[in-house]
């Protein structure tokens, strides 16, 4: 499958479970803009057969190069980027939950979820637009794993799927930085990201960011309860070239570690 496929995939993907994600879209094209992806992310579990190792051939065939690894402590979480030498081709950026890290309760509930999976589930590109690939869990399982790790709550909610779409700031024309889209998108009740601050990173990061809060669903556990859950978010990025007149094209640790915060319950 080429980049330009595998995105439309996604992207349909995307709009059914975070509409905000195609209003946000038009109201940058009625404003003139055309919109020019910087990223997509995925998050999955690790120790299985859809962890980083299992899914990264996949995106190695499309043309992607492993650009760098990043680690999140506290979330428990490590991740891995790549870039495409097609410049319009967005980045991609997979997380993966160290699930052994986790208490033995969660590592329970997380350990069935795991076990549900195909061994050879990884089978090409279709995979980033599965969703479960696994019977739901209890809600009662979901708000334990939500009380320690709202990633693992989210992942065992939506499955594998991309997380979120995110604008490349530097494709716009006349919307002028990151201050101008967040004011857009606040007149228009859009829910910003507030952790560490609605503007994540500054120009000598190299990386600027910002991002909508989740939508939200209603779903139904397998104990016949349902619960309001996160699903997707739109991200707006910066970026900025370094001395060497080369435009960044890796990731900034601390910006992405308040962006995993989008898909907290609010
Ligand atoms: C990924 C968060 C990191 C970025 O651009 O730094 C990220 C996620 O929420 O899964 O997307
Ligand atoms: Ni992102």
């Amino acid at each position: 499958m080429n980049y330009k496929t595998f995105f439309e995939m996604l992207w349909q993907d995307y709009i059914k479970i975070a509409p905000q994600a195609m209003r946000v879209h038009d109201l940058f094209t009625h404003l003139g803009e055309t919109v020019i992806n910087d990223h997509v992310a995925f998050r999955t579990f690790s120790d299985c057969s859809i962890d980083l190792d299992h899914l990264q051939p996949v995106i190695l065939a499309m043309g992607y190069t492993l650009q760098d690894h990043y680690t999140f402590e506290q979330k428990k979480l490590v991740a891995r980027s790549y870039s495409h030498p097609d410049e319009e081709a967005p980045r991609i950026f997979v997380s993966e939950l160290l699930r052994h890290r986790l208490s033995e309760e969660s590592q329970r509930i997380l350990e069935s979820v795991v076990a549900q999976i195909d061994p050879g589930a990884v089978d090409g590109p279709e995979i980033f637009a599965h969703g479960l690939l696994w019977n739901p869990v209890t809600a009662t399982d979901y708000d334990t794993l939500s009380a320690e790790s709202e990633y693992a709550a989210w992942l065992v909610s939506m499955g594998l799927r991309v997380n979120h779409f995110t604008v490349s700031l530097n494709h716009l024309r006349s919307l002028k930085g990151m201050q101008q889209v967040i004011d857009l998108l606040q007149q228009h009740q859009f829910p910003i990201n507030q952790a560490g601050g609605a503007i994540k990173g500054v120009p000598a990061d190299l990386l600027v960011q910002s991002s909508t809060m989740a939508d939200q669903t209603e779903m139904t556990f397998s104990c016949g309860q349902t619960r309001t859950v996160p699903t997707c978010f739109y991200e707006f990025a910066m970026r900025y070239k370094n001395a060497g007149g080369e435009l960044f094209d890796g990731f900034i640790a601390s910006n992405a570690d308040k962006i995993f915060e989008s898909t907290h319950r609010t």
